[in-house]
Formats: structure tokens, sequence, C-alpha cells
């Protein structure tokens, strides 16, 4: 365990922030307190937007939009590249500033920023790839094909966790589809949103010509976010956090016909079976389960593993949940940070006792005291043997909780895995080729992301990332996310003398 440093984190949040070109009024005298995770003291007051100034930047964005949505893609894309570089230029400070105000370890800090710099790079290519299939049509002398348009300013809702990522899988690829932005960052984590919003600004300028509140943060409490999935000037809200807020968004933006990129609550498995190896396994489940204190969406929460390898297995994990280092999540060696607050540590710990009323045998759990640090939540990971899939463990609790279960027949391994109501993340580690392809199979895990013989977190943003079920059936980021940001036109084009229809249909009026 490390000890946590007495330099006070308001000044060297301060620090950053001005380091990243953040004016002070932006985080001072507003009355959105923030707190670090780290040692639970005040970092800034932040002003929250009032609902008029949330109309006014809804109707900006707007505006902004019928301006952008002109600007050629290439050229769109020329914006997010320069994003890309000052993102990459700033990595060192909002890396840190991740770090600071949602307690992730610094390694994790950066990497956030560098999902930031990749989806840049991947849209800015993207630019000049957004096609349209042609079609052949039934009818002589006519083409088909099909066009893609800029569908409006979007709206972005995005949780404490990835407190800039998810923003920025949505915005790179919205604005080079040609989309303006309106994002409702969490109220846990407006400063790495401010810094974000900062840079992208700076972008901007050295653009030159971006149309005025083309991308726009409103930082205040739900109404903000209220306001954006009630507006009909936003076509469509893509939405990150839990599967309860997914309830009140989603009927809402129904209600209207408005698009819901959805991306919430995830339980996600990996089965271990008879020929997996080990020692790779247990990299991967550290990693997947403790990493970001388990407050990933792509946590590792159920482990599966064969009756044959259990004892060695768990034996193994109890080892290394006994050493990780749980501490300041600045400090080179720690693997485990804070949780984000009280509420979290609470919810955490009825969990546990949940699963302990159900039989299980937990190791950890337990919260640490740092005495110069009474108001943060510092816990050692929880292992939970726990012998039938109760309640409790199909439930997502956002906390480093491992269940471990047994299993006989890979059958019913799957069959375990399948019955939660999430589909975000899996895994099987295996060297049984039958077993690897029978997990990815239509028949085999039914989540967005099935992986093999790597966890469940820590996904590339090349790949489209969303999940399943109640994890609300979004996708985000690579592969041909992009689609979901533009409205998709069919074009038939006649360049014949004749007017032939369609299925034969003839309606002559000579
Ligand atoms: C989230 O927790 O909301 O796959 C996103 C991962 C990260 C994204 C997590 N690339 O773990």
């Amino acid at each position: 365990m490390t000890t946590l440093t007495t330099v006070t984190l308001q000044d060297e949040v301060h620090t950053l922030l001005a380091q990243l070109g953040v004016s002070r009024e932006a985080y001072t005298g507003g009355d959105l307190i923030v707190r670090t995770p780290i040692t639970g003291e005040v970092i800034a007051h932040v002003p929250r937007i009032t609902p008029s100034a949330t109309a006014d930047a809804v109707a900006k964005a707007h505006q902004a939009y019928l301006e952008w949505r002109n600007v050629p893609a290439p050229k769109r894309g020329e914006l997010i590249r320069i994003l890309g570089d000052e993102l990459r230029a700033a990595l060192p400070e909002l890396g840190r500033l991740v770090t600071i105000e949602t307690g992730k370890i610094l390694s994790e800090g950066l990497g956030e920023v560098q999902e930031m710099i990749d989806i840049c790079g991947f849209a800015a290519g993207l630019s000049r790839q957004l096609a349209g299939l042609t079609l052949p049509s039934e009818r002589p002398s006519h083409r088909m094909m099909e066009t893609w348009h800029p569908i409006g300013a979007i709206g972005v809702i995005s949780a404490f966790n990835f407190p800039v990522a998810v923003w920025s899988w949505n915005a790179a690829l919205a604005l080079v589809c040609g989309d303006a932005v309106v994002w409702k960052p969490s109220e846990k984590t407006p400063l790495t949103a401010l810094a974000t919003h900062t840079i992208f600004l700076r972008a901007a300028a050295k653009f030159g010509g971006v149309p005025d509140g083309l991308a726009a943060l409103l930082i205040g409490d739900v109404s903000a976010g209220e306001q954006l999935v009630a507006s009909p000037l936003i076509p469509l809200v893509s939405a990150t956090g839990s599967t309860a807020m997914g309830r009140t968004v989603a009927p809402r933006l129904a209600a209207r016909f408005a698009r819901a990129i959805l991306e919430l609550g995830g339980n996600n498995a990996a089965i271990v079976a008879p020929t997996a190896d080990l020692h790779l396994t247990v990299r991967a489940v550290a990693f997947s389960a403790m990493g970001t204190a388990g407050q990933r969406c792509t946590t590792l929460r159920r482990l599966i593993v064969h009756e044959s390898i259990y004892d060695t297995l768990v034996q193994q994990l109890k080892k290394v949940y006994a050493s990780v280092v749980v501490g300041d999540p600045r400090e080179p060696g720690t693997l485990v940070g804070p949780l984000i607050d009280e509420r979290s540590f609470k919810a955490m710990q009825q969990a546990l006792e949940q699963a302990r009323s159900a039989g299980a045998k937990i190791t950890g759990g337990d919260r640490i005291p740092f005495p110069e640090s009474p108001q943060a939540f510092f816990v050692r990971p929880a292992l939970v043997e726990i012998p039938t899939q109760t309640d409790i463990v199909k439930h997502e609790t956002f906390a480093p909780i491992l269940y471990v279960l047994r299993y006989l027949e890979i059958e019913d391994a799957l069959a375990l895995h399948n019955d939660v109501p999430q589909g975000l993340s899996s895994s099987i580690f295996t060297m049984n080729l039958r077993e690897a392809e029978s997990f990815l199979s239509a028949a085999g895990s039914d989540c967005g992301i099935a992986n093999v013989n790597i966890g469940t977190s820590g996904a590339e943003i090349g790949g489209a990332f969303g999940g399943e079920k109640e994890t609300g059936g979004g996708r985000e980021s690579g592969s041909d996310s992009w689609k979901q940001y533009m409205r998709r036109a069919t074009n038939t084009i006649n360049y014949g003398t004749e007017l032939p229809l369609a299925q034969g249909v003839s309606f002559d009026i000579d």
C-alpha cells in the first residue's frame, strides 16, 4: 500500500487546468462542488448552465450544423486531425487530470486520452470513406445508390468513469459526419470536460471558420440532460450510464422518434476452460476485474471456472488480490485507485452482504483507511466464491467485486454466462478450438463483445463498442458505427428516355 502525499490537490488541479488553457471563471465561484476521490477534498466550484443557456446552446448547435453539413467531409476530417494533434500535445496534463478527477491510475488516465487520440485518427481517415453502396436497379437505364447525409446536432450524455473518451468516440465521428455535438458530462467530472472543450476550441481556432457553437458543453445537473433528451432539435442522443438512466432516457427519445445510442450496464463474464493458459488468464482477470477499481462498464464481474482447475486458479487469484497495490492512483506501482464516492462504497458493501447471506466465501472487499484522507473510499478488491448465480450476481454493482462460479460441462458454463439481463462484454480462456469457436458462434456468447484469451475490458477503438439486452443495443466508436450519426438517402436515377415502373407495374396515361 502506498501513502498519500499531503500536497493539496486543489492547487495541482488548478495548475493543470491553467496549463490546459481553461479560464479560472470556468471552475471557480460556481455551486457545483467537485471533489477528487483520491482524498475527498474539494477541488473546484463550477458554475452550472441555466435552462435558458442550455436552450441557446442547442439552438446555436443546430444553426452550426446547418453550416457545417455543407463543408466537405474530408475538410471536416481536417478539424478532427487537428483535434488529435491538440490532444497529443495535452496528453500528460489531461491524463493526469482524468486521474485526479476519477481516481483511475495514471497509466489508465493517459490511456483514456490515448483512446481520444486514436479515435481522432480513425475519424480523420473515415472522413474520406463515408461511402454509400451503388445497387443494381431492376429497371433499364436506371442507377440506384445510397447517400449518407448529416443528421443534425446530436446529444452526448457521458458517465464519470470514462469522462472524456466517450465524448470523443461520439464527437469525432459526428463532427466528421457533418453533425454538431452538444455534450452533457457527468456532474462528478466537469473539469476534464471543461479541459476537453477548451482543447476542442483551440483546434477549431487553428482550423478557422468553424461555425460558432458546433461543439457545446452543458455543465449542469440532470435537468440539462433532460432538456437535451426533450429537444426536437436533437435527432440523436448517445447516452452512457446505468441501465436505470437508460430506462428513463430511451422512452422519451422513442416518444419523439429520435435515435438513441445506449451504452448501459454490463455484467461481463469469462469462462475459464481446463486447457486455459493460466498464467495469461490470471493477468487478464486481474486487469479486467480490478482495473479502474472495477468501475468500467466492461469490468469482469463473473468468472466461470471449470471444476478441474478451480482450486489452482482461485488460489493464484487470491494471492494477486491480496498483494495488489491499492492507493494513490498518481503513484507508480498503484494498480487500484479509490472508488468514486461513498455511495459507490456503500453499494459495494451491500452487494457483499447479500452474497455472504447467499453462502459466498469472500476474500477482500474491506475498506482501506488512509488517515490523511478520511473522505476517500479505497477498498481491497473482492473475490467472491459463490455456489450459484443468485440475484446479486445478476446485478451490476459498479465496484471491484468478482464472483467466481464453477462448472463441469461447457454447455452449463455458457448457459450461466448468458443468464444475466446485461450483454456487453465476454471472454473465454481456452486452447480448445471447438470451445473457442462455439463461444463466438450464434449459439455462444450473447454479448456485443466476445473475446478469446483476453479479458473483457480494454477494447480498442477500431471495433464497434456496445452490447445487447439491458446494455441497450447501441454501438459507438469503430467499424461502421458512424452510420448512426448520418441519415441514409436511397437515390434512383433514370438516365433513359422511358419511364419503366418497378415491380412491372403499368400506369399508362397516353
Ligand atoms: C466504459 O466503461 O464506459 O473497453 C467504457 C474498455 C474501454 C471503454 C470502457 N475501452 O474497457
